[in-house]
């Protein structure tokens, strides 16, 4: 039987980094899917969330950031969130409460008014929960001036404030369709792409500002033991140059235990079994520059 009261479509989640993005979609999707972390530029690649209830389904694309790239992972990066905008049915552009429009927004802002009137844009101000009403009311009228937006929705992704009036919102703008995934998938991605995005996130967490961003993460091993609920897993960390590499172990291994620990918990909650994870550091030197690793890596398709 064709339900033609059930909705579905596409959204694309643009914003410039830290932002808040996959903290909006782990919170309406509620499991840990794409990395967290303070850091910018932890999203590298789209990851579709699929979120499925009784009148809808709506598949969401998290774009790894719109801006200017340095390099060529950052040019991957690009390409990667125009084609998400392009596939999409409904954009969102999330901001947070900073009091003026800075460049990066500026910019994003100039790539969605060729989208105007084409697609409807929603704009989600997220992190309320830092600021005062009357500084919302102000940070609303001037993203207003900029007349590109169907709706403007102050949320806390992080409180889950606002976000099922996001919800509400996205399936006025969606058309009937039909259910394009199973009901119970959230993501099309596979265990093994969500458990090198949960090692890169511990990795994220712990280390300074510099070695971060030359983390790339290769599953060398992944298998699940034929006749016991149990993964063996192997990874390797690469870094960019030699002296990461010291950080990335710590002293006497105290890093490396410290995320290969967090890790391990994280994926035997996801895989529902026990994991038994070794993880090894190697130096890629400049990775980022280098085309056939950033495709090795995974950033590519
Ligand atoms: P992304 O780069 O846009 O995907 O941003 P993330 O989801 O990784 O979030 C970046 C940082 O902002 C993290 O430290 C989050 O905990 C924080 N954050 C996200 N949403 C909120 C929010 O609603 N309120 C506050 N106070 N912090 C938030
Ligand atoms: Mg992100
Ligand atoms: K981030």
């Amino acid at each position: 039987m064709i339900d033609n009261n059930f909705k579905s479509g596409y959204v694309s989640v643009v914003g410039r980094p830290n932002v808040g993005k996959s903290t909006l979609l782990n919170a309406i999707i509620g499991e840990k899917i794409s990395a967290i972390s303070s850091k910018p530029q932890t999203t590298r690649q789209n990851i579709t969330f699929i979120h499925t209830d009784d009148d809808s389904q709506i598949i969401f694309l998290d774009t790894p950031g719109i801006q200017r790239p340095k390099n060529k992972l950052g040019e991957f990066m690009l390409t990667e969130s125009k084609e998400s905008i392009d596939e999409a049915d409904v954009i969102t552009y999330i901001v947070d409460t900073s009091k003026r429009i800075g460049k990066a927004e500026r910019s994003i802002i100039d790539i969605l008014k060729e989208y105007e009137g084409k697609l409807p844009i929603i704009l989600l101000i997220n992190k309320v929960d830092t600021i005062k009403k009357d500084e919302l009311l102000e940070i609303i009228s001037m993203y207003a001036k900029e007349e590109i937006f169907n709706e403007i929705i102050p949320i806390s992704a992080m409180k889950n404030d606002g976000v099922d009036i996001y919800i509400e919102t996205l399936k006025k703008y969606l058309k009937p369709g039909p259910m394009y995934y199973p009901e119970d998938m959230i993501t099309d991605k596979n265990e093994r792409f969500i458990v090198a995005e949960i090692i890169r996130e511990k990795g994220l967490r712990y280390l300074n500002e510099e070695v971060p961003h030359g983390l790339a993460i290769s599953i060398e091993k992944f298998k699940k033991r034929e006749d016991k609920n149990i993964y063996d897993i192997e990874a390797n960390i690469y870094v960019e140059r030699d002296s990461h590499k010291g950080i990335l172990i710590g002293k006497s291994g105290s890093m490396l235990k410290r995320i290969g620990t967090e890790a391990r918990e994280d994926a035997e909650k996801l895989l529902d079994a026990k994991v038994n994870l070794q993880i090894w550091v190697k130096v890629e030197k400049n990775w980022r520059e280098r085309d056939n690793l950033v495709k090795r890596f995974g950033y590519d398709k």
